[in-house]
């Protein structure tokens, strides 16, 4: 480390050895977080309005796992990608998983894909047609086989399902049928496996959405049992949403499974993570550091079991930096609800001190926390500003024979 670098990580660690946190604990769980990448995040996307085409975006999804690699070895913090089928479809799984593991990486969670055939236009697992069930419900069964060639532990459910016109379907009947998909594919799930449910509350049903919320998706998660818990897209919720309220039942509850963590400023935007509402990011790391540290053994080990995931759509940006960027800005704030003191925290709380249990939660944010990231870095080997060393390589431009006209998604 430099001596610039050396003398703030002193200032910083003696700052913190007065607020009685240690360091060292907090560098170690910093190390420990891991995030995994979408391969869709790697390929071409847009808007509804245009999908704009870049030069050396992936062509299949074996390149996907190239890009992902690079992301991995700059931060050594996403070590698992998640896929999505068919945008991941490949003849041999196995083949796959080996290309993945030759270049340090997992298989994380597997997403199928019930809403892009002309068949799902009006609902999958809850369209009044059974052959439909039937084909979306096979897709669910089939994605849980490519789970079990690729070593993937989490299959991670999102449906289009909804209406746009009031008694367009049967919302009830619709409930029924969702549950009954999930109860069969449930029962296929080996038993180191499990299904995280994610809800939307709009889009592209603009009327209703079957799992519209983290009610439904807790309710449905319920009943089906221990292995089904909820997955929280930070940009599924209404405008002004506690999202941090709803880490933090879900938690107590056991029925927190993993994220897919994106910015929004109004609707599903999936911008790079932390670049609108980083506090939001904070609260929700705190949220769960709080929980880590809980009395109750099961809430501790819903906490440790959580999947970080990234889910973000670059429509004008650049995709391998805007996926580097996410990672450092999710990094900084789980740094910062690190340095949360918890027992001043509680303290505060317990006397109902509202400004001093505030205060704790704030000042813990304003921190600047680049001198332990730094030192994070260095100790791992690793670039101390993962996103200029990329811009500094030559991967970008090794790329270009690529071409573009890469995949979609
Ligand atoms: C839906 O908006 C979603 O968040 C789901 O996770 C999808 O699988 C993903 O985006 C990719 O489109
Ligand atoms: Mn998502």
């Amino acid at each position: 480390m430099n001596s610039w670098n050396d003398r703030a990580y002193a200032l910083f660690e003696e700052q913190q050895r007065d607020r009685g946190i240690d360091v060292g604990e907090v560098q170690r769980k910093l190390t420990a977080l891991k995030i995994e990448t979408p391969s869709w995040g790697y390929g071409d996307s847009g808007t509804r309005f245009k999908v704009f085409k870049k030069l050396g975006v992936p062509r299949n999804p074996f390149e996907k796992m190239e890009d992902a690699a690079v992301v991995h070895r700059l931060t050594g913090a996403c070590p698992s990608v998640a896929i999505h089928i068919p945008w991941d479809h490949v003849d041999d799984f196995g083949a796959f998983r080996k290309h993945a593991e030759s270049l340090g990486l997992t298989i994380g969670a597997v997403n199928p894909n019930v809403f892009q055939e002309d068949d799902y236009m009006l609902g999958s697992v809850t369209n009044a047609d059974p052959r439909i069930r039937r084909k979306a419900t096979d897709h669910l069964l089939a994605c849980v086989d490519v789970m079990k060639e690729t070593g993937s532990k989490d299959l991670s459910l999102w449906f289009a399902d909804g209406t746009n016109y009031p008694g367009q379907a049967h919302i009830r009947r619709r409930k029924h049928w969702l549950q009954e998909a999930l109860q069969e594919t449930y029962d296929a799930l080996l038993p180191h496996m499990r299904m995280l449910i994610e809800y939307k509350f709009y889009e592209p049903g603009f009327y209703h959405t079957d799992l519209a919320d983290w009610g439904m998706a807790f309710t449905a998660a319920n009943h089906l049992g221990p292995q089904a818990q909820v997955l929280v897209d930070t940009g599924h919720h209404a405008q002004g949403t506690n999202v941090e309220h709803i880490v933090a039942y879900l938690l107590d509850e056991g029925k927190l499974g993993g994220f897919h963590f994106n910015s929004r400023k109004y609707g599903d935007d999936d911008l790079i993570v932390g670049s609108i509402n980083p506090y939001e990011l904070f609260l929700i790391f705190q949220q769960i550091l709080d929980a880590s540290a809980d009395s109750d053994e099961g809430v501790r080990q819903t906490a440790a079991g959580i999947a970080y995931m990234i889910d973000q759509s670059h429509a004008i940006e650049p995709k391998i930096p805007a996926m580097i960027r996410s990672v450092q800005n999710i990094q900084t704030q789980y740094a910062k609800a690190l340095l949360v003191n918890l027992e001043e925290l509680a303290d505060a709380q317990g006397r109902n001190d509202v400004l001093g249990a505030e205060n704790a939660i704030r000042k813990a944010y304003e921190m600047d926390v680049s001198p332990l990231l730094a030192s994070m870095r260095e100790e791992q080997g690793l670039p101390v500003d993962p996103m200029q060393a990329y811009l500094d390589g030559d991967y970008e431009s090794r790329i270009a024979v690529r071409g573009i006209g890469g995949s979609s998604w």
